[in-house]
């Protein structure tokens, strides 16, 4: 209960953060954009991980007054940065199942781009696979009215839980992103690489853009550009930055 006040007034206080990990697109090593993660810092109890927070604010029905903060937050730093520095950057936002699934998110979201004046050409929802375990007709139809809006929708996490080929079929997404933990297995001489570019292949044949997450090293970096993944994200261009630290990077390199 306290950690849930806590939140609570973290979330009414304006004191929950977000920080953004750039994007690249692989064909012309640029920034295309950025995905948005929270951050929140507890005077008492220190940085308390996302991995910890959410799935809590899951639980105790926190999560979509959460996942409202943050999309506005997101929506209305994406339109300044890119105002301000004549760019289209899209931003990602990390959407949780029971948001998605909850009666009025469309609505929401048109809102929430009316009031940011944001192009939703420039915003990206990320739904996990998990979203995809108790799907229903109307998480379907949620999702094709959010992309007829324009917004991209992308599969985050993808091949960790519940890939059933059949459940990706039905989906219609944009955007598959391949896990970490995949991306970890490159090794030369390891079934790792034949499991990626199986996924990147999966990916094309369905005419889905595919993001490698967690890139940490030059050799995963060439095996992906090897194989034709589009977009890149991880520590080896950047980790998630503070807005003030995303702006000078942007500053410099875009
Ligand atoms: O940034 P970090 O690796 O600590 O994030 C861990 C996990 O927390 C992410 O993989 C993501 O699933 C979740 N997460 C981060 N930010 C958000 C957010 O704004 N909304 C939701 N629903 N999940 C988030
Ligand atoms: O669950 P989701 O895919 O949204 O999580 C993204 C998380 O992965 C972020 O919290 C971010 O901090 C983390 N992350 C981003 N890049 C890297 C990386 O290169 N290596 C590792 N280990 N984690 C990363
Ligand atoms: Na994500
Ligand atoms: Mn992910």
């Amino acid at each position: 209960l306290l950690l849930e006040t806590k939140l609570h007034q973290a979330l009414k206080q304006d004191r929950l953060e977000l920080h953004y990990q750039p994007k690249i697109d692989l064909k012309t090593d640029s920034v295309i954009g950025m995905e948005a993660l929270l951050r929140w810092y507890d005077p008492e109890l220190g940085h308390i991980p996302p991995d910890r927070f959410i799935p809590f604010a899951e639980d105790c029905g926190l999560i979509n007054d959460i996942g409202v903060w943050v999309l506005r937050k997101a929506c209305a730093q994406a339109r300044q940065w890119n105002e301000s520095h004549e760019l289209l950057l899209r931003v990602a936002v990390n959407i949780s199942p029971i948001h998605i699934s909850t009666g009025g998110f469309v609505d929401m979201v048109r809102g929430v781009i009316a009031e940011t004046g944001i192009d939703p050409h420039l915003l990206e929802i990320e739904i996990t696979e998990m979203s995809m375990l108790d799907y229903t007709e109307d998480l379907i139809d949620t999702i094709k009215h959010l992309r007829e809006l324009g917004i991209t929708i992308s599969l985050d996490d993808f091949g960790t839980g519940y890939s059933s080929l059949n459940y990706l079929k039905k989906f219609p997404v944009d955007v598959l992103k391949i896990d970490r933990a995949f991306v970890r297995d490159i090794v030369p001489e390891k079934s790792g690489i034949a499991m990626i570019s199986a996924m990147i292949s999966l990916a094309h044949a369905l005419n889905l853009q595919v993001v490698a997450e967690g890139v940490e090293e030059e050799a995963e970096l060439n095996v992906l550009r090897e194989h034709g993944c589009e977009y890149v994200q991880g520590y080896y261009f950047s980790k998630p930055l503070s807005v003030g630290d995303f702006t000078n990077l942007i500053v410099n390199t875009v």
